[in-house]
């Protein structure tokens, strides 16, 4: 579709357009020093998990080094790193969280 006119002007073209938000991936990494259990507590507290996903999910970032806590908006899953975070250094520990685009 030719988007100029006999002038030389753009012509704005008018298909709407419905984009979905950016999704983001909430990202949670091993350390050495973080208890299992604080972990499990997290993953339940901050994530809604149930023991036995949130022991899955432990588990796997325990031996894989990262693993996926859920997939959010950009505005959810920066709150969400920012409560693993305040949690985690409230009880002195090191446990660590990011966010990455879906
Ligand atoms: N590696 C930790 C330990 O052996 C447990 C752990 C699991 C820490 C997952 C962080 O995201 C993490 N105590």
């Amino acid at each position: 579709e030719d988007p100029h006119d006999g002038a030389g002007l753009t012509v704005q073209e008018s298909k709407p357009k419905l984009k979905q938000p950016p999704r983001y991936k909430v990202l949670l990494l091993n350390d050495d020093f973080t208890p299992m259990e604080f972990v499990v507590h997290v993953l339940e507290a901050i994530f809604g998990m149930s023991r036995e996903k949130a022991t899955q999910i432990m588990l796997h970032v325990h031996t894989r080094g990262v693993g996926v806590c859920g997939v959010f908006t950009r505005d959810i899953a920066e709150t969400k790193v920012a409560q693993v975070k305040d949690h985690a250094h409230a009880n002195q520990h090191p446990l660590m969280c990011t966010m990455e685009e879906a």
